[in-house]
């Protein structure tokens, strides 16, 4: 290390690498954690992005002579896009964290950040492509002051971690939940956002002309009208009642009274089998997801959020209510309920591209 390096370049140059690659896997899992028992996943991501800061910090003092106008290659401009859009994820990170909002109709800052976070993944690949340095490098040049400063960096990480609270206090910053959503519409029935994954759209449904299909692994597959899933619309009664939170990865939630048919009386009624180990929800949209059968039983298909009939924006006829499952699986206009034996992995792709088939 030289006399005025803080730390040894590979030092940093590994630290970032553990950071981004710890950054990135909290944050692509945090998209399908929704219950509070996973709340570290949002921690370590928040630490990550943290430590982030002050690595490159340093990372950028020790290359910004080599970024002057004059001597810059094609390679060395990627590394400015790298850093740009390195900035631009940590700034929308902490800026979401404290409240920001933008104007963007549809888009709220917490997708930005993901976004940007993405768009990381094959800039920091390519870099990496050309500048790899060995891990042996980091023992051969750090040595007891380092690992102080490390663990100096570190500390000062958990510090500001623990400031960032007081941070929003004086700054009136609006709640999150441990997930990063704030909250929006709660308990005001059809009044809270409307949000559809990427292309989903369907016209309204006639529910004259709907029914739900209840099949696979069931003795008698059943094929429901509206009237038959909501008995009795005024009073609901006999009808299944749930609270449940809806949470967005784009960053919102809602506490909801939600009231319908409690899938398991469903499957009951139709005899799913002993070997139903998954049961999938599909809308007419072909949009689809899957839980497994003890969780499925217990989920909701709901007519109603907070006594009103549920419009149309927000799945009429009806919707899934997944409690503890985050918002893209809580699927819209369903039609049919499937009992399975394993699960079907195009939903992963189906999420994607359901509603561009439509026109
Ligand atoms: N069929 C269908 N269901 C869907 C979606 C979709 O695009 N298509 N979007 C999901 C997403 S990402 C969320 S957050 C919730 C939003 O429900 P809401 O529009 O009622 O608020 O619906 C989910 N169910
Ligand atoms: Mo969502």
């Amino acid at each position: 290390m030289s006399r005025r390096e803080v730390l040894p370049a590979a030092a940093v140059d590994w630290g970032i690498l553990v950071a981004v690659l710890a950054a990135l896997a909290t944050g692509l899992v945090g998209l399908v954690v929704g219950r509070p028992s996973g709340a570290w996943v949002f921690v370590l991501h928040g630490l990550a992005g943290l430590a982030l800061v002050p690595l490159l910090v340093l990372k950028l003092a020790r290359v910004a002579p080599r970024l002057r106008p004059g001597r810059l290659t094609a390679g060395r401009a990627a590394s400015v896009l790298l850093v740009l859009v390195a900035v631009a994820t940590l700034g929308t990170g902490v800026a979401w964290v404290h409240g920001a909002t933008v104007p963007l109709s549809f888009w709220r800052l917490l997708n930005v950040h993901v976004l940007f976070g993405l768009l990381l993944v094959p800039l920091a690949a390519w870099h990496l492509r050309s500048r790899w340095r060995s891990p042996d490098e980091v023992t051969r040049t750090s040595d007891r002051r380092t690992a102080l400063r490390y663990g100096a960096l570190v500390v000062g990480g958990a510090v500001t971690w623990r400031l960032q609270g007081a941070v929003n206090a004086v700054l009136d910053a609006p709640q999150r939940r441990f997930t990063g959503s704030r909250e929006d519409g709660s308990d005001e029935g059809n009044a809270f956002p409307i949000t559809s994954w990427v292309a989903d759209d369907p016209d309204p449904v006639d529910a004259g002309d709907w029914t739900l299909s209840v099949a696979g692994l069931v003795e008698r597959p059943l094929e429901l009208g509206y009237g038959e899933v909501v008995p009795d619309e005024s009073s609901g009664s006999g009808a299944a009642q749930e609270r449940a939170t809806l949470d967005c990865t784009s960053g919102w939630y809602a506490v909801h009274d939600w009231r319908g048919v409690r899938v398991g009386d469903l499957l009951d009624a139709a005899g799913a089998g002993e070997d139903a180990a998954w049961v999938q929800f599909r809308s007419v949209t072909g949009y689809r997801w899957s839980l497994p059968a003890a969780e499925a039983r217990d989920a909701l298909l709901a007519t109603h959020v907070d006594d009103e009939r549920l419009s149309h924006g927000h799945g009429f006829p009806l919707r899934l209510v997944a409690p503890g499952r985050r918002g893209f699986q809580w699927v819209k206009w369903v039609e049919s309920v499937e009992v399975r034996r394993s699960r079907e992995l195009g939903e992963w792709i189906a999420i994607f591209v359901s509603g561009f088939d439509d026109e």
